[in-house]
């Protein structure tokens, strides 16, 4: 995470991933495609890099890491670009945290949940994102970015 100097704003960008997104490439591909995790942390880190923005890329398989992470984004970063992955559909907690981040949010998930099983309709993370990507893969995550970097305007020059 690169942190500002003087009083600038941050332009660091939170991309926060859930549970299961570590095995993309190899998981169901037919669903989730032939990307790994790191192919999409490095689409993530060119897009941000051509809009001025930094990217604070993670992944974890617990609710309560993910909660930690959007805790501490609230009050030091920029802006939240989330794949909540099954999480979106069950917790609470992961909402109530965005909720309290008066910060640009944009949710993303990689397949249209709404063609998928009618549980992953439901998202609670949707009931707070700003914005909401489904449905285009890995570039929902760089379009995500250019949401998030719209919002923010232009950095320093
Ligand atoms: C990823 C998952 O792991 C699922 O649990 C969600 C989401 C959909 C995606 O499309 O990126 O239902």
């Amino acid at each position: 995470m690169t942190s500002p100097t003087s009083n600038e704003p941050s332009r660091t960008v939170l991309v926060l991933n859930g549970p299961n997104l570590n095995l993309l490439g190899t998981r169901q591909p037919e669903i989730y495609g032939a990307d790994t995790l790191a192919d999409v942390e490095r689409l993530c880190r060119t897009t941000a890099g051509g809009l001025g923005l930094d990217v604070d890329f993670r992944q974890s398989n617990s609710e309560g890491a993910l909660v930690d992470a959007v805790q501490e984004a609230r009050s030091a970063l920029a802006g939240i670009v989330i794949n909540p992955a099954a999480y979106s559909h069950t917790s609470i907690a992961l909402m109530d945290a965005l909720a309290a981040c008066d910060l640009p949010i944009v949710e993303v998930h990689l397949s249209n949940i709404h063609r998928r099983e009618e549980f992953r309709h439901l998202s609670y993370v949707s009931k707070v994102a700003g914005a909401v990507i489904a449905g285009c893969g890995p570039q929902g995550y760089a379009l995500a970015l250019q949401r998030i970097a719209a919002l923010l305007g232009p950095g320093p020059a």
